[in-house]
This record gives C-alpha cells, sequence and structure tokens, in this order.
C-alpha cells in the first residue's frame, strides 16, 4: 500500500464540472481513482468529462439535484446497479448569496442551508450507509470554507451553512469512525472560482485579500489538490473529524 494511492477507488465529487470541484476531481484521478463527475449543467459537464476521458483517465458522469433526497437515493442506487460503489466522498457543490441578513427571506435562507449543509447530511448519510453495509470503510471528505470559522458581511446564510459542515463533519467522525471511514474536512481560503469572480473584479477587495493574506496572492483550484488526495488515501487513515485551511495563512494571522 501506497500511502497517496487511490487505485481501485472510485470518488464521486459534487459539483465538479468546473472549478474547485473539477480541480479536485482531476487530482484525485492522477492519483489513480476511479471518478464520478457530478453536476446540473449537462453541457458543463459533458466538457468537463471529455477533458478528463481526453486525459486518459476513468471517469464517470452523473447528474442529480443534492438536495433532493430522493434523487440522491436514485442515483447512488442506479450506480450500485452498476456494480458503482463510492469509496471517497467529496461533499463539494455549494452556493453563495451575497446580502445582508436583515434583507433575507426565508426561502433564501432555506435555500443556501439546503444547497450547503443538508446536501452533504444527505448524501453523506447514504453513502455512508453504503460504506458500512459494505465494511470495507470509506472516505467523506466536506469542502467548508474560512466561514467555518470566520465571518463577513452579507455572507450570513453560507457562513451558517458553512460552520455546520464544520461540526456536521465532527459528528460524522463520531459516529462512523469506527466502521473504518474517515470524515474530514477542507477550508478553502479566497479562491479565484466562478463564485468569487466579483469579488476579484472589485479592486479594493482583490487589494484587501492580497494585503491580508500571508501569501500574498489569491487561491487557485489547483491548491486544493494536495489536500484532497491526502484525505482521500491511506496516508490520512488515522486522521477524523478534521478541517484542513488552505487558505494561504488568512486565519492564521492577525
Ligand atoms: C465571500 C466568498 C467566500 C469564499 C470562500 C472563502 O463572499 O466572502 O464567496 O465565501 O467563497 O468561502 O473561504
Amino acid at each position: 500500500m501506497t500511502l497517496f494511492d487511490l487505485s481501485g477507488k472510485t470518488a464521486l465529487i459534487t459539483g465538479s464540472s468546473g472549478g474547485l470541484g473539477f480541480a479536485m476531481a482531476r487530482g484525485l484521478a492522477q492519483a489513480g481513482a476511479q471518478v464520478i463527475l457530478h453536476g446540473r449543467n449537462q453541457d458543463k459537464l459533458h466538457e468537463a468529462h471529455l477533458a478528463l476521458s481526453g486525459e486518459g483517465f476513468n471517469v464517470l458522469k452523473i447528474s442529480f439535484d443534492i438536495t433532493d433526497e430522493a434523487a440522491i437515493e436514485k442515483a447512488l442506487g442506479n450506480l450500485k446497479e452498476d456494480g458503482v460503489y463510492v469509496d471517497i466522498l467529496v461533499n463539494n457543490a455549494g452556493m453563495q448569496l451575497r446580502k445582508p441578513l436583515v434583507e433575507l427571506t426565508r426561502n433564501e435562507w432555506d435555500t443556501v442551508i439546503n444547497t450547503n449543509l443538508s446536501s452533504a447530511f444527505l448524501l453523506g448519510r447514504n453513502v455512508a450507509r453504503q460504506m458500512i453495509a459494505r465494511g470495507q470503510g470509506g472516505k467523506v471528505i466536506n469542502i467548508g470554507s474560512l466561514m467555518s470559522s470566520v465571518a463577513r458581511p452579507t455572507v450570513g446564510a453560507y457562513t451558517a451553512a458553512k460552520g455546520g459542515v464544520r461540526l456536521l463533519t465532527q459528528s460524522m467522525a463520531a459516529e462512523w469512525a469506527e466502521h473504518g471511514i474517515q470524515s474530514n474536512a477542507i477550508g478553502p481560503g479566497y479562491m479565484i472560482t466562478e463564485m468569487t469572480q466579483p469579488l476579484v473584479d472589485d479592486p479594493d477587495f482583490n487589494g484587501w485579500i492580497t494585503g491580508r493574506t500571508p501569501s500574498r496572492r489569491w487561491g487557485t483550484p489547483e491548491d486544493l489538490v494536495g489536500t484532497v488526495v491526502y484525505l482521500a488515501s491511506p496516508a490520512s487513515n488515522y486522521v477524523n473529524g478534521q478541517i484542513i485551511y488552505v487558505d494561504g495563512g488568512m486565519l492564521a494571522v492577525l
């Protein structure tokens, strides 16, 4: 067993037709895993699938609503019928909504919480049921945020959800570790993605990030690859309930 070798493993990465999810899927494929790309936009999903299979990687693709319990049940059931089991689950899909709390509607709040937190519970629960039944262990990796620990104005619902992701991860560890399942989280810092582009394009915000981050730069999706491969591999078999911040040192300094 080599510490970072994922051959023979299958990884499902939600929200992986672009951005952080695609970069992590590619990294897991490079480490030997069969990857299952996931997305709602069929064209983007098809492009991502073409890109990775074009590089010779073993790639499947799947599309379902991560907030829909029945859709999740059906999707995992279809995979099982095809003899595909998820050994590594990366709960990455999410959304942002920037609005002061006093202006936020109940519906907006629920949408952000369902997409960023409840989805990790629903998929994590269903995949863990399969992992426990198979008795071969597994890996659950939840994508948190700096907002799993700190807040900033206008992203209250997102922050509440990402805070929940951190303690959901610890709860998963508390209950699933004895079944050989390691549950951990990654807290990406400010990465240049579609979600943060409006912030990158804002000279004040952009300047604040590069000044406030010890690495003096925004992160890139590729900056997450090493950490996700580590948390997906035997190298982290005694690591459980942790969150690893990949943020250029932002949270470590005042
Ligand atoms: C924001 C950003 C952040 C990042 C990331 C930082 O509005 O501040 O969208 O939330 O996306 O989560 O860790």
